[in-house]
């Protein structure tokens, strides 16, 4: 991943650089490693149906809504090149929490949200995905 290095020069609001700074001390590192990684994670963000990308889907439902766990196992059977595993968590007495790993298309990821987002008794869905 690291090429040959480039110096450039770029402006920031002093603010910035200050709250930077207290970071990079704070973890003992140097601005030039933690703007790399920085920029790293921006790119990495995928933007793009063609995208592939590996990643996590954190969806927390109600497990006495009747029905919705094997519809969701269902919905799962659908994406199998897709899914690479998941995990369940039994939060308390009335929530799940179900962690789905994929690696594929950003656009299969899409559609796979998009067939659980709108069930009854989904109360949160949330994401975290690398671009490859
Ligand atoms: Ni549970």
């Amino acid at each position: 991943m690291a090429g040959r290095i480039v110096r450039t020069s770029i402006s920031l609001p002093r603010d910035l650089i200050k709250e930077l700074d207290y970071f990079v001390d704070s973890i003992g590192s140097d601005r030039s490693k933690v703007v790399q990684q920085a920029i790293r994670n921006f790119l990495s963000i995928p933007h793009k149906e063609e995208d592939r990308v590996a990643g996590l889907l954190m969806i927390v439902y109600s497990h006495r809504m009747h029905g919705l766990e094997e519809e969701i196992t269902d919905i799962q059977h659908g994406f199998i090149n897709l899914i690479v595993s998941d995990i369940h968590i039994h939060l308390d007495e009335e929530k799940c929490m179900l962690a789905i790993f994929v690696k594929g298309m950003f656009k299969d990821v899409q559609s796979l949200m998009r067939k659980i987002v709108g069930k009854r008794g989904v109360l949160m869905i949330k994401e975290s995905f690398v671009k490859l």
